[in-house]
């Protein structure tokens, strides 16, 4: 376990961006301050379905105290924020009067950080899709992304003079698995393979909205996508197809489209809805940076028997055509994810693999752990200099990153696990929201500071 003084990372390369990450349902609370309508998020915990039913509308009060958690990031020395920006406070029905003063809260925030010399990194989706849209089919419905470029339009035309970087979404596959096949998410929808419209429109809507993004003069355009090595349980043809197929669902399904124009596979494809090849070419218009999501590799295998597996809390029913189980033989976070630091830079070498020249730079836009330590929080320490380790030697390979982004900057609310799960590098205590730095957040203030050559302040 790493104790101070710390053993200093390799040197990356210059330039290369140091930042934190968020999102908007998980941190600002004020779920109808001026003028905010109601998300999905927001009508799936009010119908009790986040853990032991935690009140989640509070947040972590960031739409209040943003210019503490600004000046926290200050305090790290980091170079980036990522935050998320919330579609219904920008547009409460989700179609319809943009809500200027749900922008003028984001107009605050982008001043505050550029006043520190923070780049603001927005991500235009993390999850909170307007109650309204939800209610009309969300995603499966191929309005929705229309719906989304026109909101992309208006935020681009408040901030794009400000902004730095931009995400279109965060996580399509999440969404699609939990929110619309499995239900586990909001809108809880449980629609298994009939799931994978959901997948198309949201790509779609990553399309149609880069475009807007482009059109109102943004400076460099990205998205935010999930990505975790498969490996088959066992050697055998079974498991190995099994996997085979999760791999697709979870990895390519989404990657492919946007790099390269095509699904993964002709059955998928067959199954996409509207004009497909049409989309494609929307979909696959060349991005700015590439930005990956990653916390653990997966293990997959054929179905037992008719049996649920499960991971993660996350039931998966036994008529589907794989399995998830345990990776072996690894550490556990708070959570039970395995801590695989190798998947890392395995996910990266695979994609420079795969893509070859169509793979843009890449920018690791989420990675950390949750453990409950509130202050001496060695074991997150531990993590996040296993991956950043990793990570260097995926660029040492060769794979062009250029940046790091760990969640969380604060503990906050874990989608269904409400405030049981802590990924911050800050604590925070729910009961007065007062915020306090754990050791990791000392921790990679060093980091940053010893990689720009300075001391630490
Ligand atoms: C991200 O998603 C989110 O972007 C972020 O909002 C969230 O707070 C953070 O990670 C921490 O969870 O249980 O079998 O479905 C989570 C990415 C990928 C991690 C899937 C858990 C579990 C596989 N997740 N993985 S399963």
């Amino acid at each position: 376990m790493p104790t101070p003084p710390y053993e200093p990372l390799p040197a990356f390369p210059p330039g290369f961006l140091w930042g934190a990450a968020a999102s908007a349902f998980q941190t600002e609370g004020a779920a109808d301050t001026d003028g905010k309508g109601p998300s999905g998020w927001d009508a799936f915990a009010a119908a009790g379905r986040i853990r032991d039913g935690a009140d989640a509308s509070r947040g972590t009060g960031f739409h209040a105290r943003y210019r503490e958690d600004v000046a926290l990031l200050a305090g790290l020395g980091a170079d980036a924020f990522r935050f998320s920006v919330s579609w219904p406070r920008v547009v409460p029905g989700g179609r319809g009067p943009v809500n200027a003063r749900g922008l003028d809260f984001y107009d605050r925030l982008v001043d505050e950080l550029c006043r520190h010399g923070i780049t603001p990194a927005p991500t235009l989706y993390h999850w909170d899709t307007p109650l309204p849209l939800d209610e009309a089919g969300g995603w499966l419905d191929r309005d929705t992304a229309e719906r989304f470029a026109e909101y992309a339009a208006a935020v681009a035309a408040r901030l794009a003079d400000r902004v730095g970087m931009w995400m279109t979404l965060n996580e399509p596959a999440e969404v699609t698995l939990l929110g619309y096949a499995l239900g586990e998410h909001a809108p809880g929808r449980r629609l298994l393979f009939d799931a994978l419209p959901a997948a198309h429109h949201q790509l779609l809507a990553h399309g149609l909205a880069a475009r807007a993004l482009r059109a109102a003069g943004a400076r460099r355009v990205g998205v935010a996508v999930s990505h975790s090595p498969v490996l088959a349980a066992g050697e055998g043809e079974a498991d190995r197809a099994a996997a085979g197929l999760y791999d697709t669902l979870t990895n390519h399904l989404f990657s492919d489209p946007l790099l390269t124009g095509a699904y993964p596979d002709g059955a998928i494809a067959s199954l996409m809805p509207g004009p497909v090849a049409e989309d494609l070419a929307v979909i696959a218009a060349p991005l700015d940076f590439y930005g990956v999501n990653y916390y653990h590799p997966m293990v997959v295998g054929a179905p037992k028997e008719g049996a649920p597996s499960g991971f993660g809390g996350v039931a998966v029913p036994g008529d589907l055509p794989f399995g998830l189980r345990e990776y072996p033989g690894a550490e556990r976070t708070g959570f039970g994810w395995p801590v695989v630091p190798e998947g890392l830079r395995e996910l990266l070498l695979g994609l420079d693999a795969r893509y070859g020249r169509r793979l843009p730079p890449v920018v690791v836009t989420e990675n950390g752990c949750s453990y409950d330590d509130a202050a001496e929080d060695h074991r997150r320490i531990a993590f996040l200099d296993a991956h950043l380790r990793s990570l260097h030697r995926a660029i040492g390979d060769g794979v062009d990153v250029r940046g790091y982004f760990t969640w969380s900057l604060t503990d906050n609310i874990e989608w269904v696990e409400g405030a049981a799960q802590r990924f911050g590098l800050v604590h925070v205590d729910y009961a007065t929201l007062e915020r306090t730095p754990k050791a990791s957040y000392r921790w990679y203030r060093e980091v940053i500071a010893a990689q720009k050559g300075r001391a630490a302040s």
